[in-house]
């Protein structure tokens, strides 16, 4: 439980200010995957340490996102974790293989193994992910709010079901369209796990929430209403009352009111939609992005230009949240990051 003065700090950040659409004194910013491959300290420890065992020592995953926290100076941490880890204690198999990311060597593809895979109890399989929130947030400054994240059913079944990374979800839409109800027990099973999971992480010290639909932009509008939102939307409607979550995708220009109605006091941008045209579909709810990660590649100028017009494009509105429409990359720099975060805090301060 976290003490009175620290948690009025956190409720006042302009971050949680920002998720209630609020008025700020500059626009808060964070960036996705702001500790990474990128970072020559990331680097250092993961020569040593494997990614999960990363992920599963709680003392050395706080360092890392810390780390990266004050080296760059962002409005608000995320824990250290990785959406697949709630895959393991289903019985799926899972590793990260360098330079090939992970890989699922058991996909499932079967209403048969569907039914083969266990239910998930985060308190007991997933307790190391809680004891990273809690370090996390004993080592994190008291003002900057930390945000625990799931993958959203969609693209965690995505992963479940290629094995790995895809890009045209053959075998995911095989399954969707020819096996509907064997699609929807295997979202039902992910569901109550992903609930389950983030209120965990709450209890343990989170302020909000991201879930990352990373790849639902593969999908219609139709199919997304049918085969994703009610999933989607079960697990945001069962998020303990006053957290706030941040629902992101990416390629999901055709999707935004139905993300909205799936639910999330923020929806998080992707780079390809103009932010004031997405938000003026929107209405009134909060906004994450959207820069392009690949100008943090351009020279200083060409990035201050196109963060200004991200910033210009908010027109005045309460509740932005400055970010990526989607992560750093490991080739970008750490000086151009830095530089980043500095101009939107310059450029939109009001004092
Ligand atoms: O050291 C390494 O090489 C591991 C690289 C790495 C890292 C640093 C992976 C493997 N995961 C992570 C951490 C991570 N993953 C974080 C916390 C760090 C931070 O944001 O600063 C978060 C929030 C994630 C979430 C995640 N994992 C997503 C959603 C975000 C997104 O990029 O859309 C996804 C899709 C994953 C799967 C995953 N894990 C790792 C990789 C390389 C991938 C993507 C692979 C693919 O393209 O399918």
């Amino acid at each position: 439980m976290i003490e009175t003065e620290t948690s009025s700090l956190l409720n006042d950040s302009v971050f949680m200010k920002a998720c209630r659409c609020e008025p700020t004194d500059y626009t808060p910013i964070w960036l996705m995957r702001q500790a990474g491959r990128y970072m020559k300290e990331y680097r250092k420890i993961r020569e040593k340490v494997p990614f999960l065992d990363l992920c599963q020592n709680a003392q050395l995953a706080a360092e890392v996102m810390i780390t990266a926290v004050e080296r760059i100076g962002v409005d608000a941490a995320i824990i250290f974790s990785d959406i697949l880890l709630i895959l393991q204690p289903m019985g799926m198999d899972l590793e990260y293989v360098k330079g090939e990311g992970p890989i699922l060597n058991n996909p499932i593809r079967t209403a048969d193994q569907i039914r083969n895979l266990r239910e998930v109890e985060p308190d007991e399989s997933l307790s190391f992910v809680f004891d990273v929130v809690r370090e996390t947030r004993a080592m994190l400054q008291p003002n900057i709010p930390l945000i625990g994240f799931a993958g959203a059913p969609f693209t965690v079944a995505s992963y479940m079901i290629e094995g790995g990374s895809s890009r045209n979800y053959e075998n995911t839409k095989t399954l969707m369209y020819s096996e509907p109800s064997a699609w929807r027990d295997l979202m039902s099973l992910i569901s109550l796990a992903t609930t389950k999971y983030l209120n965990g992480q709450v209890k343990a010290g989170a302020q909000a929430l991201q879930l990352f639909d990373s790849w639902v932009g593969c999908l219609s509008p139709s199919d997304y209403r049918e085969f994703v939102l009610p999933y989607t939307k079960s697990v945001i409607d069962t998020i303990v009352d006053g957290t706030p979550l941040i629902h992101f995708g990416t390629g999901t220009a055709m999707l935004l009111e139905l993300m909205k109605e799936a639910g999330g006091q923020v929806i998080g941008l992707d780079f390809r939609v103009e932010l004031n045209q997405a938000w003026d579909r929107l209405g009134q709810i909060a906004v994450q992005g959207n820069l392009d990660p690949c100008v943090l590649y351009a020279d200083y100028p060409g990035i201050e230009k196109r963060a200004k017009q991200v910033l210009d494009q908010t027109e005045g509105r309460n509740g932005h949240i400055f970010n990526l429409g989607h992560g750093i990359l490991p080739t970008m720099s750490v000086d151009k990051v830095v530089a980043l975060v500095d101009y939107v805090h310059n450029q939109s301060s009001k004092s």
